[in-house]
């Protein structure tokens, strides 16, 4: 039985409660604004709300959801689309195979992260469009987020792993783990949807061949080989896989969107926000700006997007309640940019600071031809090697759906690099820069390669060298998963809350100090679960 909280036969369409009109046309248009006083108007220009959430990921999507069912009306406000109408091809999303304009935010050319394929480049022209995964660049890094309403769950693998217990206190060293394990991963894991593979299922289907030789080098070299929960539909993958649905993991979808299977946000917590009638969303929507209001409360300013990314309108609304959820880099940008130019001076000065990449580097093994990892590959990672405790790295066997039998393994990990970075306003160019260096992925690709130069040396096979460039063997110049900026009990109070400013908050990733150990979005929704919970039962 597929779970009930997917809508495989409408996509996203019937799901969709937001400001989406924004984002219907195709190509290069105003918003359509919507009907005024319907759930899915834009929010107007003037008005006033009682709690604000910027950004519709996972900590803007639990923060709404709680405080909604807690009686208090909610607007979020998110820069993406809405994705919740079809194309001229009848789908939402592009496929990984062949992006489109659909794919990237506000650039001419994909910014794809692997680049290379056999040491060519594999990025093409787009028409510039607000797309649904920006690859934004800082001096040292390029950080790959998902633009639309679902935050990072548009364009995830929707990998749901908890972290080891034992390593929590790395992750979260201010937050009680009793109530982390006992109450706030469980609530979140649950109302994520996250499940496990059928072992038996993994055994037989070609789609995870990449998967069965992944364990087979990890156990040879006897590292610890795990399967990790994910939150996309594993009987509607068996299904893809039988032939009797229309494929999506199977299809090649995922880093552009899941047309089916995937339970992203939208089909989860979003879904049960909009059922409480209390939550409304302008997609299309971008806020610049969040200062002290006179009459008490706060104003925020929100610039209206087209699809070619020009503002439409500025609005200026006033706020009971402000929720910081626009993402690690979103926030951490935004109260940088407020702190430095005198909107809000009294924040503190560990904004900007304790930035890190989740350790993320990729790499990929070339293995013997009696080694072949399949044609057909599930876009879905379910399994990864552990070496963390004896080497500091979790590697993702991940996926390489290229459509043709490339004898490639692939590998995204999670490593425990200690280098931190910064944000600072710079006003000579009007941004907010990161001081990252891409040197500082060393550590990780030495943690990584406690685990591959192993494999490797057992099996007799050597690295890839044709994917992130001309003979270049590591993806070291990017992250999928940033963390930290507005650290939790340094930047915040333990609950997230700004001093200074009563009825400000941060509840996303941002508080986390740039490590999880593991895939991060189950820990940025338990530490938002956790923080929402006390904040209701304290400050409403
Ligand atoms: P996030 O989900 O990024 O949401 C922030 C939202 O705020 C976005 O929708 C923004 O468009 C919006 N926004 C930003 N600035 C503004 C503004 N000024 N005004 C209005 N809206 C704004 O934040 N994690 C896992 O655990 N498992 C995985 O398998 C996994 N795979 C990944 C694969 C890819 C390709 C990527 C990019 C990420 C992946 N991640 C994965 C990371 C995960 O998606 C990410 O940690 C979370 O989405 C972060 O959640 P937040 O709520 O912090």
């Amino acid at each position: 039985m597929r779970d009930s909280t997917s809508d495989t036969a409408g996509g996203l369409s019937r799901r969709g409660f937001l400001a989406g009109a924004a984002g219907l046309a195709l190509v290069g248009t105003a918003a359509r604004p919507a009907l005024a006083g319907s759930p899915a108007a834009p929010i107007p220009d003037g008005t006033h709300v009682p709690a604000l959430v910027v950004g519709t990921g996972y900590g803007g999507a639990v923060a709404a959801l709680r405080l909604a069912q807690a009686g208090v009306d909610v607007h979020m406000v998110e820069m993406g689309m809405a994705w919740d109408t079809p194309g001229p091809d009848g789908k939402i999303f592009c496929t990984t195979t062949q992006p489109d304009h659909r794919s990237t935010w506000l650039r001419t050319r994909t910014k794809q992260p692997l680049s290379n394929f056999l040491g060519f480049p594999i990025d093409r022209d787009i028409p510039r469009y607000t797309g649904i995964l920006d690859a934004e660049d800082f001096a040292g890094i390029t950080v790959y987020q998902g633009r639309g309403v679902g935050g990072g769950s548009l364009v995830n693998g929707g990998i749901a792993v908890t972290p080891k217990r034992e390593n929590f206190a790395t992750v979260l060293p201010s937050v009680n783990p009793d109530e982390m394990y006992a109450t706030y991963y469980p609530r979140a894991n649950a109302t994520l949807g996250s499940g496990l593979i059928d072992p038996a299922w993994f055994e037989t289907t070609a789609c995870y061949q990449y998967g069965r030789v992944g364990r087979k080098h990890a156990q040879r070299s006897n590292f610890p080989f795990v399967f990790v929960p994910d939150v996309y539909d594993w009987d509607y993958m068996e299904a893809e896989a039988a032939g009797t649905v229309p494929r999506s993991a199977l299809a090649g979808e995922l880093l552009y969107g899941n047309n089916h299977g995937k339970k992203s946000l939208p089909k989860t917590y979003l879904a049960q926000a909009r059922a409480t009638g209390r939550v409304a969303v302008s997609a299309l929507h971008r806020v610049t700006s969040v200062a002290p209001a006179g009459s008490g409360g706060y104003a925020v300013v929100i610039e209206q997007l087209a699809t070619d990314g020009a503002v439409t309108a500025t609005k200026t609304v006033t706020a009971d309640r402000v929720f910081f959820a626009a993402g690690s880099v979103g926030t951490s940008k935004l109260l940088v940019r407020l702190k430095a130019t005198g909107v809000l001076p009294a924040l503190n000065d560990e904004v900007g600071q304790g930035w890190g990449d989740n350790g993320n580097v990729m790499c990929g093994r070339a293995n013997h031809l009696w080694d072949p990892t399949g044609s057909l590959q599930s876009t879905v990672p379910c399994c990864g090697i552990d070496n963390w405790s004896a080497g500091g790295a979790f590697a993702e066997v991940a996926p390489l759906p290229t459509g043709i039998e490339t004898w490639a393994s692939f590998y995204l990990s999670i490593t425990r690099n200690p280098n931190r970075a910064r944000f600072t306003w710079n006003a000579a160019t009007g941004k907010v820069d990161l001081n990252w260096q891409t040197a500082w992925k060393q550590p990780s690709i030495t943690m990584a390669k406690t685990i591959f130069d192993k494999i490797n040396a057992k099996e007799g096979t050597i690295y890839r060298t044709d994917l992130f460039g001309v003979y270049k063997i590591w993806g070291d110049h990017l992250t999928y998963h940033p963390l930290g900026g507005v650290v939790l009990n340094r930047a915040t109070d333990n609950y997230g809350r700004l001093p200074g400013y009563p009825g400000l908050y941060v509840i996303d990733g941002a508080l986390i100090p740039g490590n999880t150990t593991v895939n991060p979005f189950v820990t940025i929704t338990a530490l938002a679960e956790r923080n929402i919970d006390h904040i209701i039962a304290t400050d409403l």
